[in-house]
């Protein structure tokens, strides 16, 4: 065992470099030549390999700083012992350009493909189309074409990107020779080519002109007949990063900005690379962002269901890149969170809400709360109260108690009345359900309200303890505010939101009294239930509510 520093090598005149993606982070186990972290310049991505086999003990670098030759990487533990000059960048570590444009003087062990392997001309069949061919590539033969960006019929303009290629060390486009009509495209994704293969043929190409001497992969342009294998990386870095909230830059024929690594991945789950976001330095794409991208993807089918028309007809709200006004963390959501994020998201666009107000008058109710729970030493809260005030407002009211089939065609009522009561914990929104409330007394409820949420705040509800609810109560009074609109808890027709009771002057018909008024607020699934039957609802919940005597009955 021993641990090496690792130092970024000569890479050439480049200092300052940017590190636009760490691929590997500490404990991980790496091998010889894996890849560590990419540099970029202006002219080209590097990655710098790792000199050993062995398990990454820190790292002194991270995306976007700047690197020179001898910035320490990090160290890394072997299993040989080997590599007496610890220190040094051995040779393995050389960066290997990804992409034609590797640095000056770094030789890597396996050099990329250079744009200063001059391609042949392609040569004109006749004054007005030209055949093109696979251009010098180095020293590959049966490089894979990773993607195809025309097809015949197309109508492309010199230099822009046929096909794409990819070899373990770069990724490289092969630009059009000339402007013309894509004719008898011979390639397709998954073939292997060399130099001299034929491409197509560009109908209506102009005269053709054998280059004076290849191009750099930045002079784009200067030599229309010039094939040359571009670099990615280098060749999009110098476009802006992208600007469309759903996916990268989007531009036809344009490649995205990606490294041969995260090309790979994505082309092994098939994800489409045009519509990833980078979250890399410039709007690179990394693994992270195809991972996202593969997750969102999959969550959509959920989203799909909660909409009416099945997900086609509701616009995306659009992606905002938040870091462009100011710092942002990135925090994931609890799993209740996105559980309950879904589950409201369908019942808000599948049900027809309508949200009923009124205040109950809880004046008395409050006095002998307080008594009761001094003289029993039980704590009463006023949510047992509610329950049994909406258990005989549904008893009076049995369509409140249904639910809609899924149909849509019939109402199935129910014969049991179980409540349940969002809770508030940690991880976010609950529903623990009361079974059998109209077989309850307060003093029960009571107790079992607060075992039920004091287990929600401790995560420790049982999946059966969330299900078979009626109706469901959402009390905010033990934190404030006024009415608000609860969302029904599908597929329960409705839900009871309560407020904080507070001081009114309430007309007696004589005079104003002071009086504690709870605001109620009733959403209900108008297809269900209508205005009326919803008021009498809450007219009645108010009248349970403000006379004990009714609520004892
Ligand atoms: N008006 C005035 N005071 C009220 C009140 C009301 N409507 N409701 C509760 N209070 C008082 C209680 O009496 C208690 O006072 P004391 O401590 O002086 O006795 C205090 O507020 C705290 O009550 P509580 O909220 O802990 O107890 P509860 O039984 O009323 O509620 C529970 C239990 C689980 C419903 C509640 O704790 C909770 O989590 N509420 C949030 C529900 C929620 O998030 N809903 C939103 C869903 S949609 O996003």
């Amino acid at each position: 065992m021993a641990k090496l520093e690792i130092k970024v090598p000569d890479i050439g005149d480049s200092s300052d470099v940017p590190v636009i993606e760490v691929l590997v982070k500490v404990g991980d186990t790496v091998t010889q030549e894996q890849s560590l972290i990419v540099l970029e310049s202006d002219k080209a991505t590097m990655e710098v390999p790792s000199p050993e086999a062995g398990v990454i003990r820190s790292l002194s670098v991270k995306t976007g700083d700047k690197v020179s030759k001898g910035t320490l990487i990090g160290e890394i533990e072997t299993e040989t012992g080997a590599a007496a000059a610890a220190t040094a960048a051995p040779p393995a570590a050389e960066p290997k350009a990804v992409g034609a444009a590797k640095p000056k003087t770094v030789e890597p062990a396996a050099p990329a493909p250079s744009p200063a392997a001059a391609a042949p001309p392609a040569k004109p069949a006749a004054s007005s189309s030209i055949e093109v061919t696979i251009p010098d590539i180095g020293d590959y033969n049966g490089v894979p074409v990773i993607e195809v960006l025309v097809k015949d019929g197309d109508t492309v303009t010199a230099e822009q990107a046929l096909l794409v290629l990819e070899t373990d060390k770069a990724t490289m486009e092969i630009p059009s020779p000339g402007a013309g009509v894509v004719q008898g495209f011979k390639i397709k994704a998954g073939d292997k080519v060399s130099k001299g293969d034929a491409v197509c043929t560009l109908q209506g190409a102009g005269p053709v002109q054998a280059p004076a001497a290849a191009a750099p992969a930045d002079d784009r342009g200067q030599g229309p007949l010039l094939q040359k294998p571009a670099p990615v990386g280098a060749d999009l870095v110098r476009d802006e990063p992208a600007a469309t909230p759903q996916g990268s830059s989007g531009k036809p024929g344009e490649l995205p900005y990606a490294g041969p690594g995260t090309r790979k991945f994505a082309r092994e789950l098939g994800v489409d690379l045009t519509k990833v976001k980078g979250s890399g330095l410039r709007g690179r794409i990394v693994v992270e962002d195809v991972q996202a991208f593969v997750k969102q993807t999959l969550a959509q089918p959920a989203a799909a269901a909660a909409s009416p028309a099945g997900g086609s007809g509701i616009p995306p709200i659009p992606a905002v890149d938040f870091s462009q006004f100011g710092k942002i963390e990135t925090v994931p959501l609890a799993r209740i969170r996105k559980l309950s994020a879904a589950h409201l998201h369908r019942a808000w666009v599948n049900i027809p809400h309508v949200t009923q107000t009124d205040d109950a008058d809880i004046t008395e109710l409050e006095a002998f709360r307080k008594s009761a729970s001094d003289e029993s030493g039980i704590k009463l809260t006023l949510l047992p109260f509610v329950m049994k005030a909406v258990e005989k407002a549904m008893q009076a009211y049995p369509d409140f108690n249904a639910s809609l089939s899924p149909a849509g065609a019939s109402l199935i009522k129910k014969k049991y009345l179980h409540l349940g009561f969002a809770a508030d914990t940690p991880n976010g929104l609950v529903v623990p359900v009361i079974r059998d409330v109209d077989k309850k007394g307060i003093v029960q409820l009571a107790n079992e309200c607060a075992e039920l949420a004091k287990k929600a705040r401790d995560g420790k509800l049982k999946p059966d303890e969330m299900k078979g609810g009626c109706f469901s109560i959402s009390s905010l009074g033990g934190i404030g505010g006024g009415y608000f609109t609860p969302i029904v808890n599908a597929p329960e027709v409705a839900i009871l939101g309560v407020s904080r009771g507070v001081m009114k002057p309430v007309w007696d018909g004589k005079a104003f009294q002071p009086r504690l008024m709870l605001p109620l607020s009733l959403s209900y699934d108008h297809r269900v239930i209508d205005g009326a039957l919803g008021a009498r609802f809450i007219v009645l919940l108010t009248k349970l509510l403000g006379d004990l005597r009714r609520l004892a009955l």
